[in-house]
């Protein structure tokens, strides 16, 4: 690896100011390409903290795919489910060209070492839950994913442009269940706007803490890995999700929710960033469920990866006779 660790603790002035010099010009940073230590461990913690959230992410919409209301939706949820396992995968083959193996961030993830999003701590009550997690997590997701696509990590970077796609779906599927809700019956309507209720807040903190608290946002925006701010991104995703609420005919949960002409954005409430807080120190709901429901999934799946670990073993030898 590029960055070996003499290499790195070494970190001539050549090697540091070619890094930077990328970074100014918008050259993308290629695993084998020499980095500062600290980018390079900001990195792990973010994108295994995303992968770890795509694959926890998997559990509260799993849990509706046997009780989905018709096969056509059965269908995109099984897809969309799919999905985020596929997502886990690439962000952990990123996080993989930085030094860090699967293993090592699975095992950090199962003893509570290492963060995953605070959303996925909440539960999933009702199918409307599902709705509301397509039109606003992934809607929420793709506002901060669109911004990473540029961010200055090559195989993270690419990671996201083809997640980004893939989450354009997951949002549209979601919005789609929320229309057919809000044009329902009225016990349907008020499933809409109850799940509504409950993820509204939850989501508009997935964007992490204000700016003024956000212990990373000055180093990370220095490096660009992080190219808008969390209090910039939540906006945005406030901007773009209050007149789509609208034409469902729902009511966004904040009564000091208004639009302000003059700045040209919806100005909000404050979001309880006590519940928050104790949600990312891992006080969430559901935590101790999502992480046994994990811990056991990887126990369960010890079998296939012995499998496949043999199978390739041996594809490899044969060639090597051939
Ligand atoms: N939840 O300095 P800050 C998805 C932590 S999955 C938990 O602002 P940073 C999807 C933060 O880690 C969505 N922890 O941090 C999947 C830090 O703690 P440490 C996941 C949070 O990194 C399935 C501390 O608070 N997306 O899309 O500069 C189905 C201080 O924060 C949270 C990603 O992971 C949180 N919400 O900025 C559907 C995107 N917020 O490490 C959808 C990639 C903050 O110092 N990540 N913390 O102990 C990012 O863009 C950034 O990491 C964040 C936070 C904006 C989240």
């Amino acid at each position: 690896m590029g960055n070996s660790k003499n290499m790195t603790d070494s970190g001539s002035d050549r090697f540091e100011q070619g890094f930077w010099d990328k970074i100014r010009e918008e050259t993308r940073i290629e695993p084998k390409d020499w980095m500062p230590e600290g980018y390079r461990k900001t990195l792990i913690r973010q994108i295994a903290q995303h992968a770890h959230s795509e694959i926890v992410g998997m559990q509260p919409e799993g849990n509706w795919i046997t009780r989905a209301p018709t096969l056509e939706r059965k269908i995109g949820l099984l897809a969309k489910v799919q999905d985020e396992c596929g997502h886990g995968l690439y962000l952990y083959s990123a996080a993989e060209t930085l030094g860090a193996s699967r293993e090592e961030l699975l095992a950090a993830l199962h003893e509570g070492r290492m963060k995953y999003s605070s959303i996925f701590n909440y539960p999933t009550l009702s199918w409307a839950d599902i709705g509301a997690i397509g039109w606003l997590v992934d809607g929420a997701a793709i506002v901060n994913q669109i911004s990473l696509c540029r961010n200055s990590y090559g195989p993270y970077a690419r990671a996201m442009v083809r997640i980004c796609k893939e989450e354009s779906f997951h949002q549209r599927q979601g919005y789609g269940i929320m229309l057919t809700l809000t044009q329902g019956t009225d016990d349907q309507q008020a499933m809409a706007q109850d799940a509504l209720n409950r993820w509204w807040w939850p989501t508009l903190m997935m964007f992490g803490p204000h700016d003024s608290e956000s212990s990373h946002s000055e180093q990370s925006t220095a490096w660009k890995i992080k190219r808008q701010s969390n209090d910039e991104l939540r906006q945005r995703f406030i901007d773009i999700t209050v007149p789509q609420a609208d034409h469902l005919g729902l009511a966004i949960p904040d009564s000091d929710l208004k639009w302000n002409e003059a700045e040209g954005h919806y100005e909000s409430g404050e979001i309880d960033w006590d519940e928050f807080w104790a949600v990312v120190k891992g006080g969430g709901p559901c935590r101790r469920q999502r992480i046994k429901t994990r811990v056991d999934a990887h126990e369960k799946g010890q079998w296939v990866r012995e499998a496949a670990t043999a199978y390739a073993h041996k594809r490899a030898s044969r060639q090597e006779a051939a």
